[in-house]
């Protein structure tokens, strides 16, 4: 990221769960989603978007798309460009096209061309940069050419190899003023050398996905130590809960692109 661009965000896409959501993907473990409880959890998330002072645009369900409520997989959007991404599981490919056509409303178009592979999930932005995991979702071709329109419209990007998680993201996140939340695996990672880390415990991973926009924070309820550690950050709390969405590997920065 350009060293001038203050990171803040105007704007937020989202999905709401579809009837058929707990036909997801999933490998938690952890039973089926309770929709009703999903759609409530979903409309407070809503809310505390635009009390971070978002406008929030709510799409409707994409009814042949159970996972399209993780509507951060399909696009990366920059102060000046959007990154339509290229889901790296073929159940999920076709999300990334219905949301394009939203996206092409507040910014120019690209996308990641076969045979690259990406979800927007392994990608994680900070004040000066952008990190792309490489994961199971995401290949390297698919991570190479985002690097390269990131590097072609002014920003730098940092490859990461991502093995414990599904997505980067699902294990390191960005705080603000230099501060990262991350999973263990990450932590003696060159790339990230020059940042105060902040490590979830092992038994509190699923916390590493937590969410700054713009003066808040948004973290996922039942994390004592976690949130212990985030409260001495002086950054106000917004403590949500998003069981229905863990059930289907999903947390706090899936529902939502932010730009
Ligand atoms: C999937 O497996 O693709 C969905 N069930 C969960 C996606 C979560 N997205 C994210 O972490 N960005």
């Amino acid at each position: 990221m350009k060293k001038s661009e203050h990171m803040r965000f105007l704007n937020a896409i989202v999905r709401k769960p579809g009837i058929n959501y707990s036909e997801g993907i999933t490998t938690a473990g952890l039973g089926k989603p309770d929709i009703k409880l999903a759609l409530r959890q979903y409309e407070a998330y809503c809310r505390s978007l635009e009390k971070c002072g978002l406008f929030v645009e709510k799409l409707e369900p994409a009814h042949s798309f159970p996972d399209a409520v993780f509507v951060e997989d399909t696009a990366i959007v920059t102060g000046n460009i959007a990154v339509i991404a290229r889901p790296g599981d073929l159940r999920r490919r076709g999300e990334e096209n219905i949301v394009e056509k939203v996206i092409k409303k507040y910014r120019t178009v690209v996308r990641i061309e076969e045979p690259g592979t990406l979800d927007g999930g392994d990608i994680c932005q900070t004040e000066d940069r952008f990190f792309i995991g490489i994961s199971g979702r995401t290949n390297h071709e698919g991570a190479m050419q985002l690097k390269s329109i990131l590097s072609h419209y002014g920003y730098s990007a940092s490859l990461i190899e991502v093995h414990h998680t599904l997505h980067l993201k699902s294990g390191f996140n960005n705080l603000g003023n230099n501060r990262l939340l991350i999973h263990e695996q990450f932590y003696d990672n060159p790339a990230i050398k020059k940042y105060e880390k902040i490590i979830v415990p092992e038994k509190e991973a699923y916390a590493a996905n937590v969410v700054r926009v713009n003066d808040h924070l948004l973290v996922p309820e039942g994390f004592p130590e976690t949130l212990a550690k985030l409260k001495q950050l002086n950054i106000p709390l917004i403590i949500l809960d998003v069981s229905e969405f863990r059930k289907m590997d999903g947390g706090l920065s899936c529902l939502s692109i932010r730009f």
